[in-house]
């Protein structure tokens, strides 16, 4: 189990632990974004691809899904954002010399940095088993294998297209569609992994599985309640949003284990103030909760709401919104009024009663409240019901669906959201069923197909035999890393359309193919002329982006391209979707979309105008629900809470400043004050004292789960770091292997990356 890195691959175990600071951004991240762009791209290049970034005639930033203000600056991106942009712009390029030079085993002994730093991929290239090494392909041969892979298949089900969540709105509806001429709905994507908890939560309690604020909204909101989100790191211009709230009057409150230096305090590097002052101070209200301990707060919060109302009838609840707009409320009542304990509460967030109570005064203080989260909400078993709960909390004084209050999931990928909409997705809806087969004249499969976790399940059973992913880097982002790594060996062909290489190269079926793509910066040109893709933020706004660079290679087929390519071979000449005409001209497949998505109505026009429109959103728009019930759904959600026995702790794991899930930038996380490593575990000084683990001693973390399957991740430096009791943190993708496959949380089937009940055993050595 354990090795050492080749000797030009830096070890990752060797870290050094300073303070964590307590303020984000300033001058130290505008250097630390040009020194990173810089030694991509050279100085020329990092200049003129990073003043397009967010710009309406620019690209959108494949940093993450916050959305673009509706006058950008001139420099309208961060420092993850020129990170995102540099890793993909770089200069530095593989080819086959390097596939000859590096057998596959080589390539599976590398960490996912060491391959990430080599370059972008140039051309297409298929793994030849006999000197286990990757060679050119021509890409009519490599549509031949995947062709004649799926038609060995005894049913199309017996193929998964895994999507992450950059590709663009045109390449997902038709990659989609693909999948569902063929005949399957095996289409699990990124989300599966992320957000779809939230998803699965706002869908039954509001009808639409998206949020519903603007970024409006949040500039007016009087309360903003941040919750199990890093934005700092992940979505470092919400700082600006918070900050802008923040002077307009706005408290905020953060709920968090972790004490996130960038919701502490933001020196915003657009304003002088920002650049050489303190900043503004951000988080009025911290509240260290324990890991999983958010159903427990929300319930404890909706509980002292209705006492409040009981006291002074009329003055706290928005009557008038439950009555006419809501279902459920008698029912959530009796169950808030009955079965809720203190004890339990104070136990699972760990908070003080009186932290509690202020947080209720706050709220009670506050007209216009928005609730914002991301992972730290959504990766647990108990997900969905801790949504459902903050729904119940919004509702209660009818903050959705009025300016400056609402939901707020803050999405991670920059397109995650549009892919969705555009019809990604293992249990479509019956409607969009029913429009594309109109729309393409074909009988799309009902039955429902695979998500991540399920995928994973049929790959291992043999039920899956051909794996096909547009982007991501599904090996290294799923959970149990053994387990997802022996299911990806069994299949029969993996296919991975790819802008650089990742471990999912390296642990392959038996044939494998590595497409090269196009990336968001790079120039798009067909014999119709340059084309442009849509993407759709996290606030439910589309637009267009257009790529501006040379492609790193003339071999470069855009993601429309292959799926067109694809499509064309596999379902062959008769089929009538006009597969070419596509190809050449993206306005053609908008106008499809156009007439086949909801919202998307004279899409060509409307995607042209500066900053693109927002798609419809009913309880946002007119408070309307389109819910089983026609109403916005309360619902009760028993008390739920981690068990962790004695002497164990609950893991997060999450991400460091420095990496974009998988792809590791750099071995720093200046926030927290770790440099030049990555196997690091944050335990708490109190917990570490009591199980014995000092300040720099190393460690094997070993999960616990009921199936008893033994699963260590070896060698990580301990860090005493002021989490919340109980709790540990350590980074994805290393921490991986330790998410047993069928934790899940409930209704989403979400990996339950933020709760991992580990113990600590002697370290076994190098990792
Ligand atoms: N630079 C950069 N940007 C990114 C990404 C990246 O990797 N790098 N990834 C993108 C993607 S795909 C996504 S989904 C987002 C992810 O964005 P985040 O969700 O911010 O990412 P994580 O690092 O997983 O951080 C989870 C946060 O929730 C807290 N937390 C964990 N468990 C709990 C809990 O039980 N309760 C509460 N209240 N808090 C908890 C953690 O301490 C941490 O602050 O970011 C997107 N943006
Ligand atoms: N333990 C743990 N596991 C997690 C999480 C966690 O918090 N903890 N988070 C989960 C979450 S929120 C997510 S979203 C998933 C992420 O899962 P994925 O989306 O599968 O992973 P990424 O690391 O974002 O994928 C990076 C790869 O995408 C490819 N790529 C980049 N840009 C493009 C492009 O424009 N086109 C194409 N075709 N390819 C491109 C590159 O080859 C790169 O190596 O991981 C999940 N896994
Ligand atoms: S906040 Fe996200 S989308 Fe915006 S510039 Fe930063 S990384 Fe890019
Ligand atoms: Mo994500």
């Amino acid at each position: 189990m354990a090795r050492r890195a080749p000797e030009d691959d830096p070890a990752q175990d060797a870290p050094e632990v300073h303070p964590p600071h307590h303020a984000a951004a300033g001058v130290p991240a505008v250097l630390h974004s040009l020194r990173m762009a810089g030694a991509q791209m050279g100085p020329r290049r990092t200049l003129s691809t990073l003043l397009k970034v967010n710009q309406q005639n620019g690209f959108d930033c494949p940093g993450c899904a916050w959305p673009d203000p509706d006058h950008p600056h001139t420099a309208e991106f961060c420092e993850n954002g020129a990170k995102a942009v540099a890793e993909e712009a770089t200069e530095r390029r593989i080819g086959r010399e390097f596939f000859a030079a590096h057998p596959v085993a080589d390539l599976a002994e590398r960490s996912g940095y060491w391959l990430g730093q080599q370059g972008r991929l140039t051309e297409p290239m298929l793994l030849d088993q006999e000197t286990d090494r990757y060679v050119p392909v021509s890409w009519e041969r490599a549509f031949d294998i995947v062709a004649e892979e799926l038609a060995a298949l005894g049913s199309p089900d017996e193929a998964a297209f895994y999507t992450s969540g950059r590709t663009g709105n045109e390449a997902a509806f038709l990659y989609q569609l693909f999948a569902r001429q063929l005949g399957t709905n095996n289409l699990p994507d990124c989300s599966n992994m992320c957000h779809e908890s939230s998803g699965s939560a706002l869908v039954e309690t509001l009808g639409v599985g998206k949020g519903s604020v603007s970024l409006k909204d949040l500039h007016q909101a009087d309360l903003i309640i941040v919750a199990g989100q890093n934005p700092g790191t992940n979505h470092p211009r919400m700082l600006s949003a918070l900050e802008r709230a923040k002077r307009a009057g706005a408290r905020i409150v953060s709920v968090n284990p972790l004490p996130e230096a960038g919701l502490e305090r933001f020196k915003n590097p657009q304003t002088p103030r920002g650049l050489v002052g303190g900043g503004t101070r951000l988080t009025d209200l911290f509240l260290q909760i324990r890991l999983g301990g958010d159903l427990a707060l929300f319930r404890a919060l909706n509980l002292l709401l209705l006492e409040a109302e009981e006291k002074e009838p009329g003055a706290v609840l928005d009557r008038d919104f439950i009555d006419r707009h809501c279902h459920g409320f008698d029912d959530w009542a009796a169950d808030a009024r009955t079965a809720t304990s203190w004890d339990a509460v104070l136990a699972a967030t760990g908070l003080p009663e009186q932290q509690i109570r202020e947080l209720a005064e706050l709220v009670l203080g506050s007209r216009k409240v928005i609730v914002c989260w991301a992972m730290g909400l959504t990766q647990h078993k108990h997900s969905v019901p801790t949504i459902r709960e903050v729904v119940n909390f919004l509702l209660l004084r009818g903050n959705v669906g009025r300016p400056g209050a609402g939901v707020c999931p803050v999405r991670g990928h920059s397109n995650v959201q549009g892919d969705r909409t555009m019809g990604i997705f293992e249990r479509p809806a019956e409607t969009f069923l029913d429009a594309l087969g109109r729309e393409f004249r074909f009988a799309p499969p009902r039955h429902h197909g695979y998500d991540t976790v399920d995928t994973i399940r049929a790959m291992r059973d043999g039920r899956v035999k051909v794996f096909f992913a547009m982007g991501g880097n599904f090996v290294a982002a799923s959970p149990d890393t053994l387990a997802t790594e022996a299911a990806m060996r069994r299949c029969r062909l993996t296919v991975h359309v790819s802008t650089k290489l990742n471990r999912s190269h390296a642990v392959t079926g038996a044939r494998a193919l590595i497409l090269p793509t196009l990336g968001r910066t790079d120039l798009d040109r067909t014999s119709k002329g340059k084309q442009f893709v849509t993407v759709e933020d996290s606030m439910g706004m589309v637009h267009a982006s257009r790529g501006g660079l040379r492609p790193p290679s003339p071999q470069l087929l855009s993601e429309v391209a292959i799926v067109c390519r694809l499509a064309r071979r596999v379902l062959g000449p008769e089929n009538p979707v006009p597969w070419e005409d596509f190809a050449e001209s993206y306005d053609l497949i908008r106008d499809r979309i156009a007439r086949v998505v909801p919202g998307f109505e004279d899409f060509n026009t409307r995607v042209r105008a500066p900053g693109g429109f927002a798609l419809p959103h009913a309880p946002r728009d007119s408070r309307s629900f389109p819910t089983a019930t026609g109403k916005a759904n309360f619902t009760v959600n028993p008390h739920t809470a981690p068990e962790v026995p004695p002497g164990r702790l609950l893991l997060q794991t999450l991400r460091s400043h420095d990496q974009y899930n998988t792809t590791v930038y750099g071995l720093d996380d200046r926030y927290r004050g770790i440099k030049d490593g990555r196997r690091v575990v944050l335990v708490n000084p109190d917990d570490a004292r009591e199980l014995g683990l000092a300040d720099g001693a190393y460690t094997d973390l070993v999960g616990e789960w009921s199936d008893g399957v033994p699963r260590r991740a070896p060698h990580f430096r301990v860090v005493h770091y002021p989490t919340a009791r109980g709790c540990a943190a350590a980074y994805y993708p290393e921490t991986n292997v330790l998410v047993p496959l069928d934790s899940t949380a409930d209704t989403s089937n979400t990996p339950t990356s933020k709760s991992v009940v580990i113990r600590f055993e002697p370290d076994s050595g190098t990792a």
